[in-house]
């Protein structure tokens, strides 16, 4: 009889997971059991460079000292009380968090998709009580292309049939237009527009990074219209694209800011939504909120967290290091790479159709040691954690280079 201590190769949990779970996702073969900075490790010992870094959320490195410190002091201390109680980790990680990224207010929860639906809620409800936004007509402006999380609601304004074929009927009230187009929000808002949500640069859609002065001149017309900026910063947030926040590239303040995947260091599920008073106030007792949200085992990891990001300034240390690897990325003379682009350490190297999809590239990459995923069919995605270094990347890069020139 087979038990779980003989279990130990990569194929036998291959076979169980594919036997117990749902089918939701394709992963690549490999089963990782351990992980430590910018390493990963399988269930054969084989070691890996993270180029994933869970999709941005360990912009810290897997299992940062100081977050896991952390992390194990609240383990002995509390862990959950709900929002019925106070807990004395919520107060100083809300504080932290407003300070950091200036705001008035902080509203805590798990999940991206949750936080994202905490700013449709506020937004919506800004638009009645403030605004003036006759009931139940409020409107919110997404982009073609967006990626904001899994909920009912929110893949109802995606436009990723994959994401929300069949999960009808749809929540009504989301108008979709092309991202990266100013003039196509202009046209798009009406007496009852309430919100524009987007991503600086958008992750799911293939790393589509837009035209230089998009998020400005898109805040600006919010501005005048008197619409909520909101943005999704749960993937570009916190150092990835070389600043703190995608925005500041701009120089935008967004009025309502989403955060979630590295504001916990890949720890702990940790999200937000921060705006000012005005907005904020719309919540009142008992009429939004989560068990874990603001829990404080979360909020203490999460505190930690921060302290990480600014203490080893890796905003710097991504704007530097991915600035050198896109450069030395688009040297590479490959028949198969049609573009080159990112911000930071979120890069995108687009295959060219006639060169099939990015997959085999990305498996090809496996077996030499580097974990990166394809998105979009055709864009390989390199977003290791922050802390990574020089040398580590440019041994990437001879593996990458090989790769891409084979084909
Ligand atoms: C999956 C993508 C990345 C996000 C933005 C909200 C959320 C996400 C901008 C929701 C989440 C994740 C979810 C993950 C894959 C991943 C992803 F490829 F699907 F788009 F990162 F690029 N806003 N993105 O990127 O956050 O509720 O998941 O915490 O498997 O669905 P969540």
């Amino acid at each position: 009889m087979m038990t779980t201590a003989h279990r130990t190769k990569t194929a036998d949990f291959l076979e169980e997971v594919d036997r117990y779970s749902a089918h939701n996702y394709h992963p690549l073969p490999v089963v990782l059991t351990r992980g430590e900075g910018v390493w990963v490790w399988d269930s054969d010992g084989n070691k890996y460079l993270d180029c994933l870094a869970a999709y941005s959320a360990v912009n810290q490195g897997h299992r940062h000292p100081k977050i896991i410190e952390a992390a194990k002091a609240q383990l002995d201390t509390l862990t959950l009380t709900s929002r019925a109680f106070h807990n004395d980790q919520m107060g100083p990680f809300l504080h932290r968090l407003c300070d950091l990224m200036g705001y008035e207010r902080a509203l805590p929860m798990n999940t991206g998709a949750e936080a994202v639906e905490t700013a449709i809620k506020a937004v919506r409800r800004w638009g009645y009580r403030v605004k003036g936004v006759p009931a139940n007509r409020a409107e919110i402006v997404v982009c073609e292309n967006n990626f904001h999380g899994r909920t009912t609601t929110v893949v109802s304004f995606s436009t990723d049939t994959d994401a929300n074929a069949d999960y009808g009927p749809w929540t009504p009230g989301f108008m979709i237009i092309p991202y990266g187009d100013a003039e196509a929000l202009k046209a798009a808002i009406t007496p009852h527009t309430v919100g524009f949500l987007v991503e600086p640069l958008q992750g799911e859609g293939g790393v589509i990074v837009p035209p230089d002065g998009y998020l400005n001149a898109a805040y600006e017309i919010c501005r005048a219209n008197k619409v909520l900026f909101i943005a999704d910063e749960i993937q570009t947030g916190f150092g990835r694209t070389g600043r703190m926040l995608c925005c500041e590239w701009e120089d935008v303040r967004p009025d309502v800011l989403v955060l979630g995947k590295a504001l916990s260091g890949g720890v702990y599920p940790v999200s937000a939504m921060l705006a000012d008073k005005p907005i904020m106030d719309v919540f009142q007792p008992g009429d939004h909120g989560s068990t874990y949200g603001g829990n404080p085992l979360g909020a203490a990891i999460a505190t930690a967290a921060l302290n990480v990001l600014v203490d080893e300034q890796l905003s710097k240390r991504a704007q530097r290091l991915g600035q050198w690897f896109l450069e030395r990325l688009r040297n590479i003379e490959a028949p198969c790479v049609a573009e080159v682009r990112g911000k930071g350490l979120m890069i995108g190297v687009e295959i060219k159709r006639e060169h099939g999809t990015a997959r085999p590239y990305c498996e090809a990459l496996m077996e030499r040691g580097i974990l990166a995923k394809e998105t979009h069919e055709q864009v390989i995605r390199f977003a290791p954690p922050l802390v990574i270094d020089k040398e580590t990347l440019e041994w990437a890069l001879t593996h990458i280079t090989e790769v891409l020139k084979a084909t």
